[in-house]
């Protein structure tokens, strides 16, 4: 599935008042020193730091720095010579990687449907030797490699020190103290934490290496963790404003904002993303109670519900193949998305119900109740098979399809959990791919009374994706296919992805004993 949408002449559509209080809501960041790299290979061979600095580096020599931990900031290299006179400049490669297989990727053998800009590597030529270099751009790391690509017969080149700073918008002194019953589960609480301290940036960034952006579907998954954790209320609610303040012209959200220069809506449109506005409303108010956010945002929100009722329901009131062709759900291909998508919608409603309720609107809350209500007999009574004991998109069955639908509440728990193992043990039905679906996969255990499935599959899932030596979590992690993309390549994949931050949230709302 490519995801690429280009409206010709498409301008959002600003609200000035919305995006004004969303600039005034900004961040400020935290700037964190990591004075030194924690280890060096020169040519794969380990090196002390204290012989680094004294080591000269000829044509073809190759130093890997690791700093010991995922770092998103300012990198610098403190550069000098040792030999004869610098004839001639210096001339260096330097590759940023999160995890270390990605030396393994020959960035000219990329040539997937994503911009191979996104790829982290530098060449340069430094003149005059010795050198302080600062690298202009932020990048998402753990390792960097400096490829010698020349200096000249008459000198050899020193690299005497790097360094680097950090910079996350997370306020590390938030954090509640927690005990874990094991070790296993407190690195896996801590390494989400970590994923989504790295993407919490000036806004809740989807990923630091790539896109570096607002999106609907990773803010509400960062959003829950953040609330029992770094609690980042004021950034949260100024990327509701965000969404809300620069649409596509006819009011519906984007799926995503550009937010580096004017905020710009995205010309991609989601469905399931757009939806998602209305669960996320609601789950800030309920930690916030925000009285301002609610009469500003209540509009936009029930609109995205509004739109999707009007234009995009089949007259049997099931949801029509183009709203499930413009929807996410996962990036599995040839996954049918309309069940997964008709169970979005139900939460939707729910979410739109309980906002106008809120808001003291009690018919209009009363309009979306029976409309969820409808969709679920709609559900059971099209999309339910009572052959199969599961759902069925079109004549697909999927894990995705039972999961929107568990957590759109349409069945009881038993049923539930019956439908989920029955799509689970269908051979040949579509995988789930990115954390973002094992999220909800995991939710959906939860509520069809699985706990100890729901804590397993957590300590399987992420727990697989630290036991590759990662310390924080990926966009898109399939175990049985350790080296797939959604990208037609890997090493345009990220790897501390917003939207697989939420075994904190889990951890601590549904596993720990003390739940909060
Ligand atoms: C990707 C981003 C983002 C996700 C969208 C659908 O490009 O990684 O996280 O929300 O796709």
């Amino acid at each position: 599935m490519q995801l690429i949408s280009i409206i010709p002449g498409f301008k959002p559509k600003n609200d000035s008042r919305l995006l004004e209080k969303a600039e005034l809501l900004k961040p400020g960041l935290y700037y964190t020193p990591y004075p030194a790299p924690t280890a060096f290979r020169v040519n794969g061979q380990e090196i002390s730091p204290a012989e680094m600095p004294d080591r000269p580096l000829r044509r073809g020599d190759q130093v890997l720095m690791d700093f010991g931990r995922h770092i998103v900031g300012r990198f610098s290299l403190s550069l000098d010579q040792a030999g004869s006179a610098q004839d001639a400049p210096a001339y260096i490669r330097l590759n940023f990687a999160e995890i270390s297989d990605e030396f393994g990727e020959d960035p000219k053998q990329y040539h997937g449907w994503l911009s191979s800009s996104w790829i982290q590597q530098e060449e340069m030529h430094i003149d005059i030797l010795p050198a302080q270099v600062c690298l202009p751009r932020r990048y998402a790391f753990r390792y960097v490699l400096l490829t010698v690509l020349d200096t000249s017969l008459k000198y050899q080149l020193l690299v005497r020190g790097a360094s680097c700073t950090g910079e996350s918008s997370a306020d590390e002194t938030a954090l509640p103290a927690r005990t874990f019953p094991d070790d296993e589960l407190k690195r896996i609480y801590e390494a989400s934490l970590r994923t989504l301290a790295e993407c919490t940036q000036l806004v809740l960034e989807d990923g630091p290496k790539r896109d570096r952006r607002l999106w609907m579907g990773d803010l509400r998954l960062q959003a829950l963790t953040s609330y029992v954790s770094f609690r980042s209320i004021a950034l949260i609610k100024r990327c509701l404003y965000l969404f809300a303040g620069s649409r596509f012209p006819d009011g519906r959200m984007s799926a995503n904002v550009f937010t580096d220069k004017e905020p710009a809506a995205d010309d991609t449109y989601l469905t399931d993303y757009a939806l998602w506005a209305a669960p996320t409303l609601r789950e800030y108010l309920a930690e916030t109670d925000d009285g301002e956010a609610l009469d500003d945002l209540l509009d936009p929100v029930l609109f995205q519900v509004d739109y999707v009722l009007e234009h995009f329901l089949t007259a049997d009131g099931t949801v029509k193949e183009e709203a499930a062709e413009s929807a996410f759900i996962d990036w599995s291909d040839n996954l049918d998305r309309r069940t997964a998508l008709h169970g979005v919608l139900i939460q939707a409603l729910e979410a739109a119900a309980s906002l106008c309720e809120r808001a003291g609107d009690p018919s209009r809350a009363r309009f979306y109740r029976d409309k969820a209500e409808e969709l679920r007999q709609t559900a059971m009574r099209l999309l339910w098979s009572e052959e199969q004991g599961c759902f069925l998109s079109g004549d697909q069955v999927s894990v995705h399809s039972q999961v929107f639908m568990i957590l759109a509440g349409v069945m009881p728990p038993e049923r539930a959990s019956e439908a989920l193992e029955r799509a689970e043990s269908l051979p040949g039905s579509p995988r789930m791919i990115t954390p973002y679906m094992h999220h909800y996969y995991v939710m959906a255990l939860l509520a069809a009374g699985q706990k100890n499935r729901a804590e397993k599959h957590l300590r399987e899932y992420w727990g697989g994706m630290l036991r590759t030596g990662s310390d924080t979590f990926w966009e898109s992690w399939d175990p049985s296919d350790p080296d797939g993309s959604p990208y037609g390549g890997r090493i345009v994949n990220s790897y501390c992805h917003a939207w697989s931050c939420t075994p904190a949230f889990i951890i601590s709302r549904y596993l720990l004993s003390s739940p909060t």
